[in-house]
């Protein structure tokens, strides 16, 4: 079976290390999100991409989600040492390694998704990883605070501000002029089914179905999703502050109406949300908890045993 994940960061690498082991003979394709791409010291960041891949590649940091596991900051301090901005996002020694393969690759000209290719040959996460595109597209966040009305990356809405001031708008920046990586749009033909984790709606998924011509090729498939939204609230993360800022409210059915009947076959709510409902659209009830790899197996093959 050929199966397709739209993913962006904790929420949906997590997920995916449960779609792996409940269905281990599937052929998994992973269309990741860089909308959160950075570039910092001159070296090119993309976290949801190595979530994805230290996550199912064994190397992350469990309880963070993010970055390398048995991390040391050495680099990170001697460059506070230097007084260099920004000291807020924290880089790693072991990960700065995968920023410097990327860049290295990138200024060789390579593309995005064969540099991507390149550090999975070390990682073996078990899918195929592609980035959404190979092309620049990066969130950035329209805020109004003491400084005045300004646009900031997503990671410091995210990272230092922790989504604390109000997104006015969230924009992908030069969604318009990026092409889907190559391979996207063939595995989403191709694929059986697409699951969506209960990766973030607006910046991870959303972003992701921005790149022209990835939603009409998800559209075109059975599609089964699974809420991010527990009982009104993200399980992890900051959903609701972007589902706020782009005028949804927070719940499952705000989700699901988000996604939409055209995009939707099959919607995993949690108990809590029984009774959510959209026409066209299958909803099934069940724990969403992912407690533990089991729990979150479980819950994969509840949502391929709804997309059959
Ligand atoms: N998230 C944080 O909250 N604080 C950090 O210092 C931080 C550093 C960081 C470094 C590399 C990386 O790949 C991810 C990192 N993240 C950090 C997570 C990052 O903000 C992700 O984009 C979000 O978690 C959303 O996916």
């Amino acid at each position: 079976m050929r199966i397709v994940s739209l993913a962006g960061g904790i929420g949906g690498a997590r997920f995916l290390r449960g779609l792996r082991s409940a269905a281990p003979d599937a052929e998994i394709t992973v269309i990741g999100n860089t909308g959160d791409d950075i570039t910092l010291f001159g070296l090119r960041v993309c976290p949801d991409l190595d979530t994805v891949m230290y996550t199912l590649g064994g190397g992350i940091n469990e309880e963070q989600g993010w970055g390398r596991t048995g991390e040391s900051h050495v680099v990170k301090d001697e460059l506070a040492a230097y007084g260099m901005e920004p000291q807020w996002f924290g880089l790693g020694d072991k990960d700065i390694a995968t920023h410097i393969v990327r860049t290295q690759m990138l200024n060789a000209g390579y593309p995005l998704s064969a540099i991507t290719e390149a550090l999975c040959a070390r990682w073996q996460p078990g899918v195929r990883l592609i980035p959404m595109t190979d092309d620049r597209a990066e969130t950035h966040v329209v805020i109004n605070d003491e400084q005045g009305r300004r646009a900031v990356h997503f990671q410091e809405w995210w990272v230092r501000l922790r989504a604390s001031v109000p997104a006015e708008q969230i924009v992908l920046v030069g969604a318009d002029d990026a092409k889907p990586a190559p391979g996207v749009i063939e595995a989403l033909d191709e694929a059986d089914v697409v699951i969506l984790p209960p990766s973030n709606p607006v910046v991870s998924i959303g972003t992701i179905l921005q790149i022209p011509g990835i939603r009409e090729a998800v559209e075109k498939k059975t599609v089964v999703g699974v809420s991010p939204i527990i009982g009104g609230a993200p399980v992890r993360g900051m959903a609701d502050a972007c589902l706020t800022a782009i005028g949804v409210e927070t719940s499952a059915q705000a989700v699901l109406e988000l996604y939409g009947s055209r995009l939707l076959d099959g919607w995993l709510v949690a108990e809590e949300d029984e009774g959510v409902a959209l026409e066209g659209v299958r909803v099934v009830a069940r724990p969403l908890l992912m407690t533990d790899p089991q729990a979150t197996a479980d819950i994969a093959r509840a949502a391929l045993e709804l997309a059959r």
